[in-house]
């Protein structure tokens, strides 16, 4: 049976492989959100240096059997590893601790599949799901009792269920791109006409979580879906926002970034990121109670660059209501906070500066 209820909790063990540089507090943080994000308690989280790893299971073999004693004790049904798997790696722990195995990338895709509302949403991720699938298929096929299931991991979009044949992937695929291609020559039929209105565009980017969402909703005053959850937007959201001297903008939410985003999902999502590429202006909303919120701003910046996103910004430092220390605030950078309104005024007059 396919499994919508999103209320499901599942007991995840979690592995993180530890890179030179990491900073454990953030990357521990991190996934234990991502796992709660997709209806995941985290019991415990494990680590190793990643010089230590095995290629067969990634985890060193002495770290599977201390993962194993605990999932034995524990009510634990799935392992979480916070790393990129290949099939065989994934069905060589899965067969040696007899629970569902998730790398990093079905997770996030898995997020993305629960949360994906509109139809190109579903149809971006679906077509993420299946690459991701194609690729460790043999793999996966023989483990179906366990990832046949239900459950994190093997959520499609809406109503679809996943399906594990090649031949079904593989037209599905072909048709989803063509489904892609026909929203982004809309898209830039949408674009030119905006161009030749001389219409100006305001893009809000950001990590998961910062607020951009209800930053949309204050400046359009608009009713998107908002929520204490990773990746609750997941398409594009544009609407008219009002500036002073009868002028404005169009302003567009936009999906939230992570670390190690999956590259299965740039792909697959590069309409929307293509819309904040072709921006005027970006609104890049940071979380500042976010204790690792640096980091988070650097992650965002790293992922505009990569897709070419070089133009003006604005960073609006967000949640500062929840702030109890003093922090450093930059030039082009807006102290805020969405849920009581500080500073909305000023944002707007920045944003009027910075376009016309
Ligand atoms: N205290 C406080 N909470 C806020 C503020 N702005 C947003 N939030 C909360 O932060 C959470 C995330 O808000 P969203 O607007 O969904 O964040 P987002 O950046 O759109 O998230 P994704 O779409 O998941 O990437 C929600 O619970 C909001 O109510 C703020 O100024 N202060
Ligand atoms: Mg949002």
């Amino acid at each position: 049976m396919y499994d919508t209820n999103e209320d499901i909790i599942e007991k995840a063990v979690v592995f993180c492989p530890i890179e030179k540089d990491t900073d454990k507090v953030f990357q521990f943080a991190e996934i234990k959100r991502l796992c709660n994000s997709a209806n995941m308690e985290v019991l415990k989280i494990f680590s190793q240096d990643i010089k230590a790893l095995n290629r067969r299971t990634i985890i060193g073999s002495g770290k599977v059997q201390e993962i194993k004693q605990f999932i034995k004790e524990s009510d634990a049904n799935v392992l979480v590893v916070d790393f990129k798997l290949t099939g065989s790696q994934l069905r060589n722990l899965s067969d040696e601790l007899g629970v569902k195995v998730l790398d990093r990338i079905l997770l996030i895709i898995d997020i993305f599949a629960c949360n994906a509302k509109s139809n190109e949403g579903k149809i971006e991720v679906k077509l993420a799901q299946n690459r991701y699938l194609l690729t460790r298929l043999s793999s996966m096929q023989g483990t179906q009792g366990r990832f046949g299931g239900s459950g994190a991991g093997m959520r499609g979009p809406g109503e679809t269920k996943l399906e594990l044949d090649r031949r079904k992937l593989e037209s599905e695929i072909i048709m989803l791109e063509k489904e892609i291609e026909k929203i982004k020559r809309v898209r830039a039929q949408n674009k030119i006409a905006r161009k030749q209105a001389g219409i100006k565009n305001v893009v809000i980017g950001g990590y998961t979580n910062a607020g951009k969402s209800s930053l949309f909703n204050l400046l359009t005053r608009d009713n998107i879906y908002v929520q204490d959850k990773l990746f609750a937007t997941l398409e594009t959201t544009s609407r008219r926002m009002f500036l002073k001297d009868d002028k404005f903008c169009i302003l567009t939410d936009t999906v939230g970034f992570i670390s190690k985003l999956p590259h299965e999902l740039v792909e697959s999502f590069a309409s929307t990121l293509e819309e904040i590429k072709d921006a005027d202006l970006i609104l890049h909303v940071v979380d500042v109670a976010d204790e690792n919120y640096e980091k988070n701003i650097k992650v965002t910046n790293e992922i505009l660059n990569d897709i070419g996103a070089t133009q003006n910004r604005i960073v609006v430092l967000n949640k500062i209501d929840l702030m109890n220390k003093p922090f450093e605030v930059k030039e082009n950078e807006i102290p805020f906070s969405v849920k009581k309104k500080t500073n909305l005024e000023k944002l707007k007059d920045a944003i009027y500066k910075k376009l016309f």
